[in-house]
């Protein structure tokens, strides 16, 4: 089937979560729905508040704009416009324009009769953001331990945080974290590379099949995961490098305050070799 009579086909009413038929429509190639409605009210407003905060600060330098958090002596409230009352309502609509986008998928799912896979994997990055401005300064009891929403300043303060807690490169989530997402950058090398090979041999040459790909890699490894394992093996490890992003964070603050350097003594400290005799 021709790709556009297979969208024809496939482009069907139903399978929304709010609003029944309503949104329930396209506009060019893209479905609205009602989370399509809301995704861009929230993108539009927050992106304005942007222009708006960039327009009462002091540069138009791109590098240089910040929207500031407001300072942490205004705990959890609302804190006035100029003074971080702006990064609130932006964090607010970025949180609503992530979470539609995330519904609008999961309704294009029903529609299609597909798993929910994407949205779950679009959720998790959205876990970690919201894990960042939203669950971490409420329990650390101030939205200004939120970060800045500019290029140099959101720098300045992974700096400045990293630090605080000694060196995050100490920190054991930090450290999952980062093995997480250079493995995920592994398969997908790995992926890619093996897809291409087997699709591209060269001019005038047979493209080869799964099972080619499957012979490469038991020659090499002694084992092959397979077409679908792969793709397990990747959303796994993706998700998993956004998921420690999130404990990493977390931990830093609202579970423990010193140093992550320090935070290792703990291992000289276990008793069958704390040497204090017995
Ligand atoms: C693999 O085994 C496989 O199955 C045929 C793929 O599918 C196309 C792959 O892309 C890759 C990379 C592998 C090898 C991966 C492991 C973990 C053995």
């Amino acid at each position: 089937m021709a790709l556009l009579g297979f969208e024809r086909k496939y482009r069907v009413r139903g399978g929304t979560l709010i609003g029944g038929d309503l949104f329930d429509f396209w506009v060019g190639p893209f479905y609205v729905g009602f989370f399509g409605v809301t995704a861009a009210f929230f993108a539009a407003t927050g992106t304005l508040l942007i222009l708006y905060g960039a327009a009462i600060g002091d540069t138009w330098n791109p590098w240089l704009i910040s929207i500031n958090p407001p300072d942490v002596s205004y705990g959890l409230s609302l804190a006035p416009m100029a003074k971080g009352g702006l990064w609130q309502i932006i964090t607010f609509c970025a949180c609503g324009a992530f979470i539609s986008w995330a519904l609008r998928e999961v309704e294009i799912c029903r529609k299609l009769g597909m798993g929910y896979h994407v949205p779950v994997a679009f959720g998790m990055a959205i876990f970690a953001y919201i894990t960042l401005v939203v669950i971490r300064p409420i329990f650390m009891g101030a939205w200004g331990y939120g970060f800045p929403y500019g290029i140099m300043s959101h720098l300045d303060w992974v700096y400045q945080t990293g630090y605080t807690y000694g060196n995050f490169h100490y920190n054991p989530a930090h450290m999952i974290a980062i093995t997480f997402f250079f493995t995920t950058t592994l398969a997908l090398a790995l992926h890619g590379g093996l897809v291409l090979s087997a699709t591209n041999p060269g001019r005038g040459k047979i493209v080869k099949t799964p099972e080619h790909e499957n012979a490469y890699f038991r020659d090499f490894i002694g084992y092959s995961i397979g077409t679908i394992g792969i793709h397990r093996l990747g959303l796994f490890l993706a998700l998993n490098a956004g998921f420690w992003s999130a404990v990493c964070i977390f931990i830093s603050g609202p579970i423990y305050e010193g140093s992550w350097v320090d935070w290792w003594d703990f291992w000289k400290n276990v008793p069958i070799w704390r040497n204090e005799g017995i």
